[in-house]
């Protein structure tokens, strides 16, 4: 990944936000995402309703939902939603053929579930999540905490280097309850093929491959807006 400093990163995000949110239309109901660009997307559409934008979210985080409440953007239980019309979201990494790996944040179960609903799953990025191929960031798993061992174990089996992500000395604990285990499966050739794999594992409550799940990538590079589709 391109390293580059956090004034222009945030710039690219702030960019690639304000493109996302163009594709936004009136009564429409908007997954948001979770994390640092997705957060400028959620500015974004607060100021847009500050000038008469009538929308209802769906949030992909209690984070998320607090953030979007205090800029006074009406938020639906995503319990009760059968489709949404678009979400804007961010990833950790992104190839061209729009194979996404989320969850760095943690929060990559909800964000699959608005996602999966989306009729437009978009997502912005800052120049550095453009890879070749995935797996220089590991595989975010959310794991049932009873099934951790076997779960780790299974990855384990299948190649991945297991490891049970901590925050401040502690297990972290997702929105749901349960654990995640970062797994390093070094560079991912066939990331739907392992996605396959993962998914047959019982435990896993979701992991942070997607695939098939984008409609677009906004990625701001410098001054410059690409789109890959
Ligand atoms: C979220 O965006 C997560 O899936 C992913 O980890 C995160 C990227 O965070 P940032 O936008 O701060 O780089 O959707």
């Amino acid at each position: 990944m391109e390293a580059i400093d956090k004034s222009k990163k945030d710039a690219e995000k702030l960019a690639a936000a304000k493109e996302a949110v163009k594709f936004v239309r009136n009564h429409d109901v908007v997954g948001l995402g979770t994390g640092s660009t997705a957060t400028f997307a959620i500015k974004e559409l607060a100021e847009r309703i500050k000038d008469g934008l009538e929308i209802k979210a769906a949030a992909s985080s209690i984070k998320t939902e607090e953030l979007a409440i205090s800029f006074g953007i009406p938020i639906l239980p995503l319990e009760t939603l059968g489709t949404i019309d678009i979400s804007i979201d961010g990833a950790d990494e992104f190839t061209e053929t729009l194979n996404l790996i989320k969850g760095g944040g943690g929060a990559l179960f909800r964000e699959k579930i608005i996602a999966s609903l989306s009729k437009n799953a978009i997502i912005i990025t800052d120049s550095s999540k453009k890879v070749n191929l995935l797996g220089a960031f590991t595989v975010p798993i959310e794991v049932i905490p009873l099934a951790y061992q076997y779960v780790f174990n299974k990855i384990e089996e299948l190649g991945g280097k297991a490891t049970l992500r901590v925050k401040e000395s502690q297990k972290f604990i997702t929105d749901n309850g349960n654990y995640i285990i970062d797994a390093d499966f070094g560079l991912i050739n066939e990331p739907a093929q392992l996605a396959s794999q993962l998914n047959q594992i019982d435990g896993i409550l979701a992991h942070g491959l997607f695939i098939n799940l984008t409609a677009k990538i906004i990625m701001a590079k410098g001054d410059h807006i690409l789109t890959f589709q």
